[in-house]
């Protein structure tokens, strides 16, 4: 895992333990020994410690969590790197992050390459750093930029780490050379004092109760990251060894908690996602253009992430003045994010520059993927992809937006059909990283294939997903609304349920969520399927619904609004439109709500999951934490119901 070669006095240690350099134990112990082997070696006077492969170390084994810890800790490895006898200086390239991070703490300097990023995201996997990261970090970059840091786990590229200190140098090009050399001049200058060693300003009181208000707000219910302000407390207020002592204490409490459990599945859930077993050998298509027909809300998203992957789009509607609008609609997606200062306006003329459009399909005659985001109705959908099959190359990849209506009737006569697919993103499409990957029984494996190598190319997170109404994401969405209503027929107010589900760590309650989204979707689907001669039972929504109570765009829905404020107000109105329907049920605890509605998500999971719409548990509380605001902290729906069954 490990080689060392010298470099005149200075050694160079090399980890090569792929896919990411991860901390298990045989790699702690290859560190912990060539710690000896150098420090006795006369010959040899500093030490760069330098990563094969994709990355620096990206922190412990997460594997290794549900086990239970073996020696040497890391810790101990840290502190044996700063306490040798040689200068160790980390050549950091990828990502050094949580324990990697640690370790380069341990070293005396750090040399980052300019492409390089740091970072202490433990939190975001329900812990604590457990190796002095909330310890060693203050005393090296400050409180602040620490508690942002560890509290956060947002890393760092190399610039901003050399500002706030937490890196020592950054280089552009051969990182090792630059790191010897680096170790050459430390030699010839007074060493720093170890981290450890160095004092750290307290911030006072008024500041940390700041700190965890709002760091609370943010959290929602997530445990680790005001845990980890504790430390960082201690860290700041305490000497080293107590403050080591009380995160050690708290990351070894923390690694065995639900929270934690929860976010390892998602962890290693979005993982196999992108690469799926099933997929076998199938070799996608390289996709090097695309196009997308249809300008509005969905298809100006869809084309804005495709842009954001550097695809070159054409962006087809039915005229010239629809064309206009789908461009400003693309527009605005980019100067949104020149004001949130995610692009700059030159980037932002670029993503537009690499838009060609119109409304004559003959542009798309060599594109390798075109995807339709039009009006969802069967018939409009149908003369697209009419027009498709008779333009687009035969090995084109065709696929449908549509999110409720059946893909197989969307691509009935369509020639080659095995180059259908259905690709359902969710609004908005540039920003949601949930793909939901629909292959037809024709579809061919390379076809499926490059569904999920889009994904990837587009920073998305694919699932594959069944034919059947709402595939796995809005039928379960259908499942939980139907299951609220149910409560508030049964007498419990709509705000104790949107209480009850924002204590369960959603953003929003389901009533809140519609009248943000509208209640005439759902409505219109349902009045279609009943149009359709489905037996479809009257719902609370489709009464507020013909009372003209769309949601926030009407001024009202499940509460009221003032105009230009999107605060939920109880709604005379709406009880008074829905009072016949309501009963006087016991009360419900919100614990007894979330319970009820959570499990009524996981029984419709077992449901898909039977049926095989969904093909894994996990692929469901994928779909529900990155497509329908599941708190990632709870694992999703299937692992919240099994973490609920092993708590009873
Ligand atoms: N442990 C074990 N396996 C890991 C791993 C880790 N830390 N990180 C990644 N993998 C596996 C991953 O499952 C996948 O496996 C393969 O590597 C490639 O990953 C004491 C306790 C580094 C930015 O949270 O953020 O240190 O699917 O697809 O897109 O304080 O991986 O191929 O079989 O993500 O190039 C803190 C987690 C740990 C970093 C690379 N560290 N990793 O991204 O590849 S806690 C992290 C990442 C800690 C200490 C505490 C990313 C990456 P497979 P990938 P990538």
């Amino acid at each position: 895992m490990i080689s060392i070669d010298r470099d005149g006095e200075v050694a160079v240690v090399t980890v090569d333990n792929p896919p990411v350099n991860a901390l298990g134990q045989p790699l702690r112990q290859a560190l912990w020994d060539a710690v000896g082997t150098l420090d006795a070696d006369p010959a040899i006077r500093a030490v760069v410690l330098i990563c094969a492969g994709r990355t620096f170390i990206a922190g412990a084994d997460v594997t290794e969590f549900g086990k239970p810890p073996v020696p040497p800790h890391l810790p101990d490895l840290v502190d044996r790197l700063e306490q040798a006898s040689k200068p160790w200086v980390a050549a950091i390239h990828g990502s050094a992050l949580g324990g990697g991070f640690e370790v380069a703490m341990g070293c005396r300097f750090r040399v980052a390459l300019d492409t390089a990023a740091v970072g202490l995201p433990e939190v975001s996997l329900g812990i604590v750093p457990g190796a002095s990261g909330t310890v060693r970090t203050p005393r090296l970059a400050g409180v602040e930029a620490a508690v942002d840091l560890v509290t956060t786990g947002r890393s760092v590229k190399a610039a901003r780490a050399l500002t706030m200190g937490l890196v020592d140098a950054v280089v552009s090009k051969d990182l090792r050379a630059e790191a010897v050399a680096f170790a050459r001049i430390a030699l010839t200058q007074a060493l720093p004092q170890p981290i450890s060693a160095r004092p750290v300003t307290a911030p006072d009181a008024a500041w940390w109760d700041e700190q965890r208000t709002a760091i609370a707000k943010r959290a929602k219910g997530e445990v680790a990251p005001l845990r980890a302000l504790d430390c960082l407390r201690i860290a700041a207020e305490k000497p080293f060894a107590e403050a080591m002592a009380f995160e050690r204490a708290t990351f070894l409490e923390l690694r065995v908690s639900e929270q934690a459990a929860a976010l390892r599945h998602i962890f290693f859930a979005e993982r196999g996602a992108a690469r799926p077993a099933h997929l076998g050998d199938a070799k996608p298509k390289d996709i090097r253009s695309a196009a997308v027909i249809g300008g509005g809300t969905m298809g100006a998203g869809i084309a804005a992430a495709l842009r954001d992957a550097g695809l070159p789009v054409t962006l087809i509607e039915r005229d010239e003045e629809a064309v206009r609008r789908g461009l400003a609609n693309l527009r605005s997606i980019f100067d949104g994010a020149v004001k949130r200062g995610k692009l700059t306006e030159v980037q932002a003329q670029a993503r537009m520059d690499g838009v060609t459009s119109g409304s004559d399909y003959a542009l798309l005659s060599d594109t390798d993927l075109v995807i339709e985001a039009v009006f969802e109705d069967l018939a409009v959908k149908r003369a697209v992809f009419a027009q498709l099959g008779q333009t687009c190359r035969a090995d084109a990849i065709l696929a449908t937006n549509t999110s409720y209506l059946d893909p197989r009737r969307i691509a009935e006569g369509l020639p080659h059909p095995d180059r259908f697919i259905g690709l359902h993103f969710f609004s908005p499409a540039n920003v949601m990283k949930l793909l939901e990957i629909v292959p037809m029984p024709d579809t061919s494996s390379e076809t499926l294939a490059t569904g999920f190598a889009l994904a990837r190319q587009l920073g998305k997170i694919p699932v594959q997903a069944g034919i059947c109404d709402g595939f796995i994401g809005n039928r379960i969405l259908k499942r939980y609304r139907s299951e609220a209503e149910a409560l508030v027929r049964h007498g419990t107010p709509i705000a104790t349920i949107d209480a009850a589900m924002r204590g369960h760590g959603f953003a929003m309650g389901p009533f809140e969520a519609q009248d943000l989204g509208g209640l005439d979707i759902a409505y219109l689907q349902r009045e279609g399927a009943r149009a359709a001669g489905q037996d479809v039972p009257e719902t609370l929504g489709d009464i507020l619904v013909r009372a003209g109570r769309k949601g926030q765009k009407t001024g009202g829905g499940w509460y009221d609004y003032a105009p230009g404020d999107r605060t939920p107000k109880p709604s005379e109105a709406a009880a008074g439109l829905l009072a016949d329907r309501i009963g006087t049920g016991p009360g419900l605890t919100a614990e007894d709500i979330a319970t009820r509605l959570t499990a009524a998500m996981a029984a419709e999971g077992k449901a898909i999951l039977a049926e095989g719409i969904a093909l894994k548990p996990s692929d469901i509380d994928l779909v529900e934490v990155h497509g329908y605001g599941y708190p990632r902290w709870r694992g999703g729906p299937m692992f919240d119901a099994d973490a609920s069954q092993r708590s009873v």
